[in-house]
């Protein structure tokens, strides 16, 4: 039987729920279908640490593409529910905290330790979509509170018709920072991964640079990531809500108005008043959240798809990418940027460099 996903109860409650030997039986059948179809697909082998395959345009870490294929055909969220979606290393930690403490605000204290973004991390306060669906086993969803907030890397094309129920918060960032924040989390994690301790060579970042320009990366090609939903957004304001990284880092508290009203727990004038929404930011921030004992933990497993906590806590900067990529690199990504948004209304606009 599968192992459970990395997630704190309630979220466990979804592989508990009684199953019978028909249930187990009918999910093994159903994986294995997954897993045959997956062996067909293209497939790159040269992005580490783990391969990628091509789905629906989309380059997927080949563990996770059963799980996508799952999330198609049994997905089936309530209106009430919020899929936030990043593509990886875009500030999904950052918003998953963000959404949590402002949707529960009224059941746990801020500050007091009964908080739970206290001692579990964001990530286990608001799981990755595709780790449910990661255990060979259908999860049960519906016995989860209502509502629930999910966090995907899901492209837009390739959710389900059932997710465009459910409100959808998009994040997205820089690609010239969003590149170096995935290098310095696929490195952290080869390295805390034991098997991999005597035989990493450190990451290649011109390879991964060349993959990622030519559009082959974890969930990519990034351009047509961000375009999926920013398109969404026009369509649909009142159902996909954008934001970007660099414009939330300027202006937090304004950012986290719009997300409560936008998930319907918009903050009170008394609210205002107490000052709640500051507290939250404060609470979220990258410096409060990095010196939490739990998000400390160095530990990963490239095996159980476990990343050490503390990658997810590296810098938190804006424009941290003059550090580690050539000018000529930087020119190349904005380049390719400019010619995929051209026309689409949005724009990356050159970070400047947080000291
Ligand atoms: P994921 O897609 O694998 O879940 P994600 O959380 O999107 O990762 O990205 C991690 C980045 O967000 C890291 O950026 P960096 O490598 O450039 O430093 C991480 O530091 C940053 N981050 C994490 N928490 C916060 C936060 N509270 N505020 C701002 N940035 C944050």
């Amino acid at each position: 039987m599968a192992s459970q996903p990395d997630c704190a109860p309630p979220f466990s409650q979804c592989f508990l729920s009684a199953r019978t030997q028909q249930d187990i039986e009918r999910d093994e059948q159903i994986y294995n279908s997954y897993e045959k179809l997956t062996s067909q697909l293209p497939i790159r082998r040269d992005w580490s640490p783990f391969d990628l395959q091509l789905f629906q345009s989309f380059w997927i870490p080949t563990k996770f593409v059963p799980p996508c294929m799952a999330i198609q055909a049994h997905f089936n969220p309530r209106p009430s529910d919020i899929l936030l979606v990043t593509s990886p290393k875009s500030g999904t930690t950052w918003l998953s905290a963000l959404s949590f403490a402002t949707l529960h605000r009224h059941s746990f204290s801020l500050s007091l330790s009964d908080n739970p973004l206290l001692t579990r991390t964001p990530r286990q306060c608001v799981p990755l979509l595709e780790n449910f669906f990661f255990h060979r086993t259908i999860p049960n969803l519906n016995v989860l509170p209502s509502p629930t907030i999910f966090a995907t890397h899901l492209p837009f094309s390739l959710l389900p018709e059932s997710a465009l129920r459910c409100r959808i918060v998009y994040l997205c960032r820089d690609p010239k920072d969003t590149f170096v924040s995935l290098c310095h989390f696929l490195e952290s994690w080869m390295i805390s991964s034991t098997e991999h301790k005597s035989t990493t060579q450190g990451f290649d970042l011109s390879k991964a640079f060349q993959m990622f320009s030519q559009g082959t990366s974890t969930f990519g090609p990034f351009w047509d990531h961000v375009l999926g939903y920013w398109k969404e957004s026009l369509r649909s304001p009142e159902m996909v809500l954008f934001f970007r990284y660099e414009e939330m880092m300027e202006d937090p508290v304004n950012h986290l108005r719009r997300l409560g009203q936008f998930m319907g727990c918009p903050f009170s004038m008394e609210e205002e008043r107490d000052g709640v929404v500051e507290d939250i930011v404060k609470l979220c921030s990258f410096d409060n959240l990095r010196e939490l004992e739990v998000n400390k933990d160095n530990k990963g497993s490239l095996e159980e798809k476990r990343p050490p906590a503390s990658s997810f806590f590296r810098k938190g900067k804006v424009g941290d990418w003059v550090n580690y990529l050539s000018m000529e690199m930087a020119e190349k990504l904005d380049a390719i940027t400019n010619e995929k948004l051209h026309g689409s209304g949005l724009s990356f606009e050159s970070s400047s460099v947080v000291p």
